[in-house]
């Protein structure tokens, strides 16, 4: 490919969808609102520093894994690949593989532009021989990427930092069968997720000291506000935590203060005291349960690369 080092693709969902989703969520019994609108520009920035919190093991234990086995990565891949990854935020992890891997071309996609676009004019500043390819999208959906970037040579797909385990397991199925086909055969798929343990190691991952989390699960509200024209007060919310074991999954929960009317998109949204509006799942995976879901997208699974305490794994994924 010629080099263009910094190129933008935009394919967000148009307001109307964001509309009838919000709506459809808030108005179900359990109210629901999609954990992918956390992420306008302060939300990015509340989960990057969620990200260096004591409790949150989760980037820490990946980025010890990234560091020790980038070599042994970029000797399965080779150079000159074109390097995608799924929710790429401040573009950090893959710091850890540029030098090894030398991919002809970036891939970053993201749902936040703003946040996307600072990150890729970052790496470019940092990596003067990289060329990117910034996706402004919502990669839970199906994304129609460029020929010219798909046809490029072998393709990598990184999905770091447990985001898979935000998906049910049947959009986490999708979303898997979806990466098969965007790879081609000769593809990998590099991904990065959290393993069941402990409740009390959960509970303090997502109910940090600082209240770092409990605002980045508010911000869903501010997000929604300015975007749906809403009036959620954060103030009448609180954060709440369910490590629920039967799902194996960890529930953001929003519990409303007091019985409540909010005007959102032109509709006006009951909620009762201590009634909760569901915000996020984290699943928590088996191996053989992921590398079994795997494998009926068409994916191999070549290496696993695990913590000393099997808190979390890499996993090398073929077509
Ligand atoms: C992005 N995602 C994998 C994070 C997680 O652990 O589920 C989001 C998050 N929610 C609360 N803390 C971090």
């Amino acid at each position: 490919m010629e080099r263009q080092a910094l190129q933008i693709f935009d394919d967000l969902p148009a307001p109307a969808d964001i509309r009838s989703e919000v709506l459809a969520g808030l108005n179900s019994s359990q109210k629901t609102l999609p954990a992918k609108y956390f992420y306008d520009e302060r939300g990015s920035r509340l989960f990057e520093e969620i990200t260096h919190l004591p409790e949150y093991y989760l980037t820490r234990t990946e980025i010890g894994l990234l560091r020790e086995y980038a070599d042994e990565i970029a000797e399965i891949i080779g150079r000159g690949s074109v390097l995608l990854e799924y929710g790429s935020g401040a573009s950090i992890k893959i710091r850890l593989l540029l030098e090894a891997l030398r991919p002809q071309c970036y891939v970053p996609m993201d749902i936040s532009r703003e946040f996307l676009i600072a990150s890729a004019s970052r790496l470019l500043d940092d990596y003067e021989w990289l060329n990117i390819y910034a996706a402004c999208v919502d990669y839970s959906q199906d994304i129609a990427l460029p020929d010219q970037l798909l046809n490029a040579g072998t393709k990598m797909a990184f999905f770091p930092g447990s985001s898979m385990g935000n998906f049910t397991p049947e959009q986490a199925s999708d979303f898997l069968c979806r990466v098969r086909s965007t790879l081609d055969d000769g593809g990998y798929f590099l991904l990065g997720v959290d393993l069941l343990k402990d409740e009390s190691i959960l509970q303090a991952a997502y109910d940090d000291s600082q209240g770092v989390t409990a605002a980045f699960n508010k911000n869903v509200l501010r997000h929604l506000n300015r975007t749906l024209d809403g009036q959620f007060n954060e103030d009448r919310f609180e954060h709440k935590i369910v490590v629920n074991h039967l799902l194996s999954r960890v529930e953001m929960h929003l519990v409303s203060s007091i019985d409540q009317m909010v005007n959102i998109a032109g509709n006006t949204i009951a909620l009762r005291s201590g009634e909760t509006i569901h915000t996020e799942n984290s699943y928590k995976y088996r191996l053989e349960h992921l590398i079994d879901m795997a494998g009926s997208c068409g994916f191999e699974c070549t290496n696993i690369w695990t913590d000393s305490n099997e808190y979390y794994a890499l996993i090398m994924l073929k077509c």
